[in-house]
């Protein structure tokens, strides 16, 4: 009997740590920065690879609604989004950096990824889970990370 409890326990763990490692997770840019120089400018649009830990159904990733980058002079910034694979999107702003930031000395935007949906629709992944966007191991919540361009 207490063999089988062992074993009852042992997978309830195993269980455990499976489905919390299996939430949906932005890897890179790392959450909750507040000055990030993770990345790119591309003809002085900005560009910002995010990269999360297993495929995203692509359908639900959606410039202005569930992927939001707030900048100083645009609240919600335009932009394309290419997928070089299931699990990274590459961002691309519409405008450049002098139509998007002020330098005042420097230019900060903010890029917003939305795991709650609050009526406009949350990313997922390819099983319908949403974004565990503040990596609490469980599904929903949003993720923000901040970047300053220096002037
Ligand atoms: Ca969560």
């Amino acid at each position: 009997m207490k063999k089988f409890k062992t074993v009852l326990l042992t997978l309830g763990v195993a269980l455990l740590c499976f489905s919390c490692s299996t939430t949906l997770k932005v890897v890179s840019p790392k959450a909750n920065q507040t000055s990030s120089q993770e990345f790119a400018l591309d003809g002085g649009h900005i560009k910002i690879t995010v990269t999360f830990n297993k495929d995203v159904d692509p359908s639900t990733v959606v410039v202005g609604k569930t992927f939001i980058l707030q900048t100083e002079k645009d609240p919600n910034a335009t932009g394309s989004l290419n997928w070089p694979n299931g699990k990274t999107v590459i961002f691309l702003t519409t405008k450049t950096t002098s139509d998007l930031l002020d330098y005042n000395p420097d230019g900060s935007f903010s890029l917003k990824l939305i795991g709650s949906d609050t009526g406009n629709g949350a990313i997922k992944d390819k099983g319908g889970k949403h974004l565990d966007g503040d990596s609490d191991g469980a599904d929903g919540g949003d993720y923000k990370t901040s970047f300053v361009n220096i002037g």
